[in-house]
């Protein structure tokens, strides 16, 4: 089902004319007319839309004009526009900042539809995994939540983080980013971190309620805080320039896609991408637990997502969620 998305406010109707006419000046008068509002009220929206971030370039005689984004805020009008997967970020929630998308996507999961984004352009407490954190600066990422409500058994909700993972390297690809996987929720690029997974799931014995699936991606950042800094990078850092907007638009496609398949058990194609872009697949690595760091190969992810091992002393194990890390001087995950 194609859903086609109509600006609902006046604002987002200028926004719209701006972006359709990219490479050339609109004049106020035509923008008035097309809308049936008077010239006062055009100025007005504009002035609006460049506190909002939006480079907008006026020249006497010849009207308006949208330049590049400079440093701009994400809209969820400009999420939406052309958007093309059917349920994932079709309801929007978008904040300039919060604490962290996925605690407010917990508050919000029972009364929402599933596929509904959180979103914001900074996050003053993202978590990680474990009471970890995670560094969301403004406007240098994305950092967003989705809810979902698979009707699956129980067991099977922790491959959904790898799904996400799959389906983020799939993504980097079609923007020619070979990004690959540190088993289990990690995005690595150049021997660094450019993205995290946290997935949270609220659930009784035998029934999800939801799931939340929070992303964080390092776009624009250049300098990073002294504890991240041996670790973390970020597409502008390794050379890459991508707007947030068309890369979640792809990621919202991959993921969907992905994720169908998923609620029918149909994973060979996620299986394949786990598979063939893992970082840690033949390599040595450490299996850290809380009392020890053990030695062991790491030799291939089965058809439930679950990481094989060889220790050292020859036992085999199979792990499904865990802390792993590369071994090796110049590995710093
Ligand atoms: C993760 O945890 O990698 C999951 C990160 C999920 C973040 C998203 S943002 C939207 C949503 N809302 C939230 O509040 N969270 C989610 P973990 O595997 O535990 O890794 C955390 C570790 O990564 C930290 O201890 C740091 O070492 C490192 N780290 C923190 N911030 C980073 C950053 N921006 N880039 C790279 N590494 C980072």
């Amino acid at each position: 089902m194609e859903k086609e998305l109509k600006p609902s406010s006046t604002k987002e109707k200028v926004i719209d004319i701006l972006l359709n006419s990219k490479e050339e000046y609109i004049s106020g008068e035509s923008i008035s007319q097309k809308l049936g509002i008077s010239r006062a009220s055009v100025w007005k929206h504009i002035k609006s839309l460049k506190k909002e971030g939006f480079d907008i370039e006026s020249k006497s005689g010849s009207g308006y004009i949208l330049n590049g984004k400079k440093d701009r805020r994400l809209t969820p009008y400009e999420i939406k526009r052309n958007l093309e997967s059917s349920f994932i970020g079709q309801n929007i929630e978008y904040f300039k900042t919060i604490d962290s998308t996925n605690k407010y996507a917990a508050r919000i999961a029972e009364k929402s539809a599933e596929g509904t984004l959180v979103i914001a352009d900074e996050q003053s407490a993202g978590r990680g995994r474990l009471a970890r954190k995670w560094v969301s600066k403004d406007g240098q990422g994305l950092y967003f939540s989705i809810i979902l409500k698979p009707k699956i058994e129980l067991v099977k909700a922790s491959f959904l983080t790898q799904v996400a993972g799959a389906a983020l390297v799939k993504t980097f690809k079609s923007f020619g980013v070979k990004a690959e996987i540190k088993w289990p929720n990690d995005i690595i690029l150049n021997g660094k971190k450019i993205a995290g997974i946290l997935t949270e799931m609220s659930a009784e014995i035998d029934r999800i309620f939801y799931i939340i699936l929070g992303i964080g991606i390092n776009f624009y950042g250049e300098e990073f805080d002294l504890e991240i800094k041996e670790k973390a990078t970020s597409l502008l850092k390794e050379g890459y320039k991508i707007e947030r907007e068309e890369f979640l638009k792809e990621f919202f496609k991959d993921f969907e896609d992905a994720y169908k398949d998923f609620l029918c058990d149909k994973n060979e194609s996620t299986l394949k991408i786990l598979r063939k872009n893992s970082a840690v697949i033949g390599k040595e690595i450490y299996v850290i637990s809380s009392k020890e760091k053990k030695k062991a190969k790491a030799l291939d992810i089965d058809s439930q997502g679950n990481l094989l091992l060889l220790y050292e002393n020859g036992e085999k194990e199979k792990i499904f969620t865990g802390e792993i890390s590369i071994r090796g001087k110049d590995s710093y995950i």
